[in-house]
């Protein structure tokens, strides 16, 4: 809702600097370099949708490129992932667009960000600081830090540092890999609200024109705290490039595209907001009720309820009723995928009350 009151209330300046902001790309997901399972692997995804989020930054139609973190899936990856990783990005900085990224909790530690600061193109927030950007449409300032444990403490602090307030001339963007209040995830839409690694949506400065932030996996806009006062500056969360837990099935997953003209008001400002959605695959959880069925009339069963599923899915099958702990005794994630056509994903849920 958000983000459309947001949309409408913008007009499109042609004069505007086009950001592309995605985040949470979480790369090396379910991407074994030795599969000892021959089944359809759910990484190749992820990197398409990178690559297609990428690509209006590779036709040039936009200025620079937001990396909000989370580039990888996890903190420790093999060398190769990060090359494989770094890759898209670096053809978008060779083509001359500049790359922002923060790095996230599953950058901060093992992997070597830093042998690739050295592309004039790509700037990482390695610590807090601020970047410069400057184009044929005008000047950004870009500050930002890595993801930091604990952070509603230390927030302005981190904030001050990137000494933002050095370029008082510029619009401002502020670029992070946080959980700011009112930040919304899962099915059920827990918020976030209080609590030692949420950042109060008050302590947002009022120098910005934007915050943009990865963490969050569903694409959201927050504009106001829990208590209905307005932010200083939107907050925009792209969310992930594919679904990464069954917790987002009922999600819609793209990138933005933001664009700030710096010719608007006294520091620039937020003049287009456009959300662009990637084609991430159907998450489906199919529940079965065994009623006493077992063997091949449990398995004919479950081959038909998997038929009738979009092939393309990616399917969680929970098992319910009576005779569910016999049949889940019986089935396995090989099983299952003998039933199911090559092209799904499929898995089996936990027992309910077997966690
Ligand atoms: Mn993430």
């Amino acid at each position: 809702m958000a983000q459309q009151a947001l949309a409408a209330e913008c007009t499109v300046s042609r004069g505007a600097i086009q950001v592309l902001l995605v985040a949470d790309t979480h790369l090396g997901f379910d991407l074994p370099f030795r599969p000892r399972i021959d089944r359809r692997r759910r990484g190749r995804d992820f990197f398409a949708n990178f690559e297609r989020a990428l690509a209006p930054a590779l036709k040039g139609e936009v200025d620079l490129v937001v990396h909000g973190g989370d580039l990888f899936y996890r903190s420790r990856v093999p060398a190769a992932l990060v090359d494989m990783a770094l890759a898209p990005l670096v053809r978008v900085a060779q083509a001359g667009t500049p790359v922002y990224l923060v790095p996230g909790n599953h950058e901060r530690s093992s992997i070597p960000l830093h042998l690739w600061t050295a592309h004039p193109n790509l700037h990482i927030f390695d610590r807090p600081r601020t970047f410069l950007y400057r184009g044929p449409r005008g000047s950004l300032a870009l500050s930002g830090f890595p993801f930091a444990r604990a952070v509603r403490d230390s927030f302005r602090s981190l904030v001050d540092q990137t000494g933002y307030r050095g370029e008082p001339a510029l619009p401002r963007l502020l670029c992070l890999h946080q959980t700011i209040e009112g930040a919304q995830v899962g099915v059920g839409d827990y918020t976030f609200r209080r609590g030692s690694d949420v950042v109060p949506g008050q302590d947002i400065p009022p120098d910005f024109c934007a915050v943009l932030s990865g963490h969050i996996h569903r694409a959201q806009i927050l504009t106001h705290d829990l208590r209905g006062r307005p932010f200083a500056a939107p907050v925009f969360y792209p969310g992930s490039v594919e679904r990464t837990s069954f917790a987002e099935r009922e999600e819609e997953k793209g990138y933005y595209r933001l664009a700030i003209d710096p010719a608007v008001g006294s520091g620039g400002a937020l003049v287009d907001t456009r959300f662009v959605p990637l084609p991430a695959r159907p998450m489906i959880c199919l529940t079965i009720d065994t009623q006493e069925r077992s063997g091949e009339g449990l398995r004919e069963h479950l081959r038909q309820r998997l038929a009738a599923l979009d092939p393309d899915a990616v399917v969680r099958v929970e098992l319910r009723g009576p005779g569910a702990e016999a049949a889940f005794q019986t089935l396995s994630a090989a099983r299952l995928r003998e039933m199911a056509p090559p092209s799904m994903n499929v898995d089996l849920a936990p027992l309910r009350g077997h966690r």
